[in-house]
């Protein structure tokens, strides 16, 4: 068993229906336990075009596929989300990236690990330290990311750890 990290972010359209449909559709994978869900964060958009802000948040698993499967798991559910790729850093319904998987370091073409840009972005440090406080330093803040009034419900009912009915 691994654990992984991924980053989930979308501002389009209903945001927190697309951030809680990313975490039941994870849960839901009989290959992936949800460990535990981050608080949400509303974040100015970084890079790309003009856009709206974006609701944040970072899922901790524990899993049995390998990175490249999780990534497929990740970017499936993102189809299901009906987001479209029309440009880079672009508006979304819903993004899920691979943050860490263990201490694996990869640098493929389709999954560069850990994630290439994490340590520059506020909107991903903020809900990885509420999952993993060991991994950031309690005191840094970030410009542009504050606490969302809202919270994700965390789905058992498929997970592996599911307690029985
Ligand atoms: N890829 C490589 N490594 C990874 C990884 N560790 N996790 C490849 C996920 N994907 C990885 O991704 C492009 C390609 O990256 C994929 O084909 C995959 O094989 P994409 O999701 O199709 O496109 P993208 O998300 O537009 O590009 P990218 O480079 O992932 O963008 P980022 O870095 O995720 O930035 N501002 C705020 N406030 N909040 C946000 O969530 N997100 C972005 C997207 C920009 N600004 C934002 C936010
Ligand atoms: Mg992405």
């Amino acid at each position: 068993m691994s654990r992984a990290y991924l980053a989930l972010g979308s501002n389009l359209g209903d945001r927190l229906a697309h951030l809680q449909f990313a975490v039941d559709s994870l849960a839901a994978d009989s290959a992936v336990t949800v460990l535990a869900v981050s608080r949400v964060y509303e974040t100015a958009p970084v890079g790309g075009p003009p856009q709206d802000a974006y609701l944040n948040a970072v899922v901790a698993v524990e899993t049995s596929r390998d990175p490249h499967d999780l990534l497929a798991v990740a970017q499936r559910i993102e189809r299901e989300a009906h987001r479209v790729r029309a440009e880079r850093w672009g508006p979304r319904t819903l993004d899920i990236d691979l943050l860490l998987y263990d201490d694996v370091r990869l640098d493929d073409p389709d999954l560069t690990l850990p994630h290439p840009r994490m340590n520059e972005r506020g909107f991903v440090l903020a809900p990885l330290r509420d999952v993993a406080p060991a991994l950031i330093d309690a005191t840094t803040t970030w410009e542009g990311v504050r606490e969302a009034a809202v919270t994700l419900r965390t789905s058992w009912r498929n997970s592996s750890s599911a307690p029985s009915p």
